[in-house]
């Protein structure tokens, strides 16, 4: 592994998720030769996780595509058969296909968005106006399988559903941690590399965390105490801490007091929470919420923070909002060590004022459910009835950008159905896997390695203000990801296949701008974009837009109003990234709620909370399913690496011993799991690990399916557990219940 003269060192982050590692990257002789952390990276500071040097496997995988495929018949096992096609062909293929929807009802063409859109560049510029082209309400995304509540509740507490404030784990004393583990997940919502790290750190300097989950998981095991508690409660368990800190005195919103409505209404409407009136539907003891309340409110600072199982339940949105109910009323929210507000540097400096115009959900409803619209999109839940119910409409053509909802979402056999039913199918993927086979056509997006990289999602979601850039470690003669994306845009907007792409490059980067010289108080306020534009520098249009938006960002040069501020070019100068510094205190100013305060006690909470009250005296199910992540696995595409999957079997049903015993399960043997929804047959593995009345299986598995070409990962297939996962949704987001969803288990 010496180095040669002639290595060349690239560095890069990953965007495998949300931690956003830098890395180092050595290729040799046109190929990759090492990857390691980067030890001088601002932010990771050379932490890695096993998935990080896969880049290279993703690269070279003989299965990854790089040529579009075209679906021209069947093979002889009936699965879909595809041929390699030109770009050109691809395209002008695509335009045939949607045009007899393009050219009446648009809302028969329906998209879905992947959750690696949101780790892309160009497909966080790209992917809005490709759906304001499209111009359907049949928009679906991987945020209502994920955090949709979250945006929901940040949406009417503080006016904008991406002001998501963050724990700032670096600097707390005490952290409360619910459906969360990042030793698997390296953490969400949370970008902060080396988690697990920072979290030990925590400990180090005398803190302390508690991890409230169903399983005993690797970070549960970390934590200073592991509080288990039954699926889908959360919410239940955190209005309890409320009215224990009320019953105690120390409701103590402090400096933000005067800026938050509805703190009264809130606490009397929690009353009927209390440590005891929860316990039996929780499982958590009185004594313990009390413990957990009385260490909440007696650290110097701390905070609570939720994730995947706390939004994904049927209260995700009610526990989202009590988690900044609590943050708020122990004086944690806004401030060093609580909860905070990044300040990304795509994103406007904290404004002069707070106030703005709120946040509604609700503004349409889709068609078979009637289900509320939630920033544009429809629940996923509601895709294959939306596409196999018949009338005006009716969803008829789909387009899928980097997801895989036959295995990632719910009712997943029933969305197989909706996709084998479709007149026309487009994905733009690098895989021809259980979803993209649906596909008329497939667009090969680039490897990640032959792209330029900015997180500009997960800086606004970070544990520091940091910014860094990525250049592409590998030339590639096909269409950048920019090409693609706008071509396809194009088609969707109902212009020619051969559309000069440079119509939507000019479109996406004037919005930047026209909306950066319309904003009172930014550096280039009235002036004129052209003039702007021809100081823009990058090499691709994503990269153009995103100097746009650092330069009239929070901490950018203003086109020249600061000299010192911040540029791609800077960033490309400073490869291992510019630290920004710690979260600052940013409200009230940063509050965009009509009210110009803290909307604590908005209608959509309040009115939901009856129903909350309600699931304390329904009769529990006597059996539910949670999942649960590794860090050798991503959601359901990094199954075809053979270094992350082999060795044991990971897609295993967990089962506690006493529920083992009581259906003569055993331990290897097979068990039936079965839901409203479907039925699965999963290895099992009986561990303590599991609360009793509660199994775990992990997402994302199931690759058997004809017709994918994913030979490693058909090698270890294991099974699909969203086909258990049913029709279930929080109301207030329209999010999925993909824990706590009541199965029966029996053995085969
Ligand atoms: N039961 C259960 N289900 C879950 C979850 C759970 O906890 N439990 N988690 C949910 C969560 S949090 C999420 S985010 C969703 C994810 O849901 P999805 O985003 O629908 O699914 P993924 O498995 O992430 O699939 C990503 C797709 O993108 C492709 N891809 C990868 N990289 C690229 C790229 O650079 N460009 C393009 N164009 N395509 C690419 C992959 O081949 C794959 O087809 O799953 C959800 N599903
Ligand atoms: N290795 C790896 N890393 C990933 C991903 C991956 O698939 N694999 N996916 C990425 C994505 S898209 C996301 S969104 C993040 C998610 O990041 P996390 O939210 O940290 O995800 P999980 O590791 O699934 O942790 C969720 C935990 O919630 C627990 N749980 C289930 N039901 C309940 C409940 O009702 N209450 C409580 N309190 N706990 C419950 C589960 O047992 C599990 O331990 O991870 C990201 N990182
Ligand atoms: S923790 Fe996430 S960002 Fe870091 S190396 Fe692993 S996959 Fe990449
Ligand atoms: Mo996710």
């Amino acid at each position: 592994m010496a180095d040669d003269a002639d290595d060349q060192t690239i560095f890069r982050t990953c965007p495998l998720c949300e931690a956003t590692c830098g890395l180092e990257i050595t290729v040799r002789d046109g190929a990759v030769h090492r990857i390691r952390g980067d030890r001088q990276d601002v932010f990771s500071n050379g932490f890695i996780c096993p998935k990080g040097s896969t880049l290279k496997q993703l690269h070279e995988d003989p299965d990854r595509i790089r040529t579009p495929l075209i679906r021209d018949g069947e093979n002889p096992d009936g699965s879909p058969r595809f041929r390699e096609a030109e770009w050109d062909e691809a395209f002008a293929a695509i335009e045939t296909g949607m045009a007899p929807f393009l050219a009446n009802d648009r809302n028969a063409i329906g998209a879905y968005l992947g959750n690696p859109n949101v780790h892309n560049l160009a497909a966080s510029i790209f992917n809005r106006p490709l759906v304001k082209a499209l111009g359907s309400r049949n928009v679906f995304t991987a945020s209502t399988v994920d955090q949709m509540p979250k945006h929901v509740s940040s949406g009417w507490l503080f006016g904008s559903p991406g002001s998501i404030p963050v724990p700032d784990i670096d600097r707390t004393d005490f952290l409360l941690m619910l459906g969360a583990d990042p030793w698997e997940s390296n953490g969400s919502l949370c970008t902060a590399p080396g988690m697990p790290d920072r979290l030990t750190a925590l400990q180090e300097r005398g803190g302390r965390f508690v991890v409230v989950d169903p399983r005993h998981s690797r970070s549960a095991a970390a934590a200073d105490e592991h509080v288990p508690i039954r699926p889908g409660t959360d919410a239940l368990l955190l209005a309890a801490i409320v009215t224990e800190l009320d019953a105690t005195g120390q409701i103590n919103p402090g400096r933000l007091g005067p800026h938050t409505s509805g703190l009264d209404d809130v606490v009397a409407a929690l009353a009927e929470f209390t440590p005891e009136s929860v316990a039996a539907a929780t499982g958590v003891d009185a004594e313990t919420t009390r413990r957990l309340a009385a260490e909440l409110a007696g650290a110097e600072r701390a905070v609570t923070y939720g994730r995947i199982g706390t939004t994904t339940t049927t209260f995700g949105t009610l526990a989202s909002w009590l988690i900044d109910v609590i943050n708020l009323a122990t004086g944690n929210l806004d401030e060093p060590g609580g909860a905070m507000f990044p300040t990304a540097a795509t994103g406007p400096a904290t404004k002069a004022t707070p106030g703005g115009r709120g946040f509604a959900t609700g503004r349409w409803e889709s068609r078979v459910n009637s289900r509320s619209e939630v920033l544009g999109e429809y629940p996923v839940a509601d895709l294959p009835e939306e596409i196999l119910t018949e009338g005006d409409g009716q969803i008829r053509a789909l387009v899928t950008v980097a997801g895989n909802p036959a295995r990632s979402c719910p009712d997943s056999d029933r969305i197989e159905e909706a996709l084998a039913s479709l007149e026309f199918m487009v994905s733009v993927d690098i895989y021809l896997n259980e979803t993209t086979r649906f596909a008329n056509v497939i667009l090969p997006a680039r490897s990640a390695l032959e792209k330029s990289h900015y997180d500009i999602a997960f800086y606004g979601l970070a544990v520091r203000n940091v910014a860094n850039w990525s250049p592409p470690v590998f030339e590639s003669d096909g269409p950048t990801d920019d090409e693609i994306h706008a071509r396809l845009g194009l088609i969707l907007a109902g212009l020619p296949a051969d559309s000069d792409p440079a119509l939507a490059y000019d479109a996406v980067i004037d919005t930047v701008l026209d909306r950066a010289i319309r904003r009172s108080g930014s550096p280039v306020e009235g002036t004129d974009a052209d003039e702007l534009k021809a100081q823009l520098t990058g090499e691709t249009a994503s990269d153009r837009a995103l100097d746009a938006m650092l330069r009239v960002g929070a901490y950018g040069d203003g086109f020249g109003a600061d000299p010192d501020g911040l540029t791609l070019a800077k960033l490309k100068a400073n490869p291992h990234g510019i630290d920004l510094g710690p979260l600052e205190s940013r409200l009230p100013n940063h509050l965009s709620t009509a009210s110009g305060t803290i909307e604590l006690n908005a209608p959509g909470f309040m009115s939901d909370l009856p129903r909350l009250a309600a699931s304390m005296s329904v009769e529990p199910a006597a059996m539910t399913l949670v999942g649960r992540r590794h860090v050798r696995s991503n959601n359901s595409w990094m199954h075809n690496v053979n270094v992350l999957v082999k060795g044991r079997e990971r897609c295993t049903l967990w089962i506690n011993p006493s529920d083992a015993n009581a259906r003569g399960i055993e331990a290897g043997g097979l068990a039936t799991v079965a839901s409203a929804a479907g039925m699965v047959e999963a290895t099992v593995e009986i561990t303590d690990d599991i609360m009793a009345g509660v199994v775990s299986l992990p997402h994302g598995w199931g690759h058997s399916a004809p017709g994918a070409r994913m030979q490693v990962a058909a090698e270890r297939p294991g099974v699909n557990s969203n086909v258990l996962t049913d029709d279930a949704v929080d109301p207030l987001s329209g999010t999925s219940r993909l824990n706590g969803i009541p199965v029966t288990v029996t053995a085969v």
